[in-house]
């Protein structure tokens, strides 16, 4: 089973609104562009349907990057850019132009007041584990001790699907 490193951090990438996958594409972008940060891969883009309020469908992917920032500098640098995105907190898992999560930050555990890694609610997420699956299926969940794959045998997925080049 493949471990991350110390530096190597899954980022999840969400967006529903305001052209979503415009959202995302210029995401990844700038997390490249990040200080002290490589854009080491980026998964495919996926379809989800919502979880929590009625709102449209999602559209999601991961991005494995190597930062040498600490937990909390990358958060501030993440949230940065969902701010430049016009992302507004109106309502818990409501509506977003872009949300960005740390999955996963080497084998850190973390658990403060602004962090909880590994990301709190991933291992229960299709739209979070079928698009690093397809990047790192044999990847090792600290937390768990499964492996992302194996983790993703357990869900449902049905609300969640691959948008092909010509749906983007
Ligand atoms: N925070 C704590 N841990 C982390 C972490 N690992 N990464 C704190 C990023 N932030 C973290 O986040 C609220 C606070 O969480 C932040 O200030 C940070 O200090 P937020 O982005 O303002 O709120 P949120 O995203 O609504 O909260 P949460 O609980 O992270 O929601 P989720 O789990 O991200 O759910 N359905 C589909 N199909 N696809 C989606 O992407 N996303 C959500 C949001 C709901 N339904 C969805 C999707
Ligand atoms: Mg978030």
């Amino acid at each position: 089973m493949q471990r991350l490193l110390d530096g190597d951090v899954i980022v999840a990438l969400g967006a529903n609104l305001d052209a979503p996958v415009q959202q995302l594409r210029q995401a990844f972008g700038e997390i490249a562009q990040l200080p002290h940060c490589d854009l080491i891969a980026a998964s495919s883009l996926y379809g989800s349907t919502p979880i929590g309020p009625e709102q449209p469908d999602y559209v999601n992917a991961v991005a494995h990057i190597r930062s040498e920032c600490s937990p909390h500098g990358l958060l501030d640098q993440l949230q940065a850019i969902e701010h430049a995105h016009h992302r507004e907190r109106k309502l818990r898992w409501g509506a977003r132009t872009l949300d960005l999560d740390i999955i996963l930050f080497g084998q850190q555990r973390i658990n403060d007041a602004r962090l909880t890694v590994p990301h709190v609610l991933m291992h229960e997420r299709a739209f979070v584990l079928m698009p690093l699956t397809e990047l790192y299926p044999d990847l090792m969940l600290p937390h768990l001790a499964v492996s992302v794959s194996e983790q993703l045998s357990t869900l449902s997925c049905t609300g969640i699907w691959p948008l092909s080049e010509s749906s983007i």
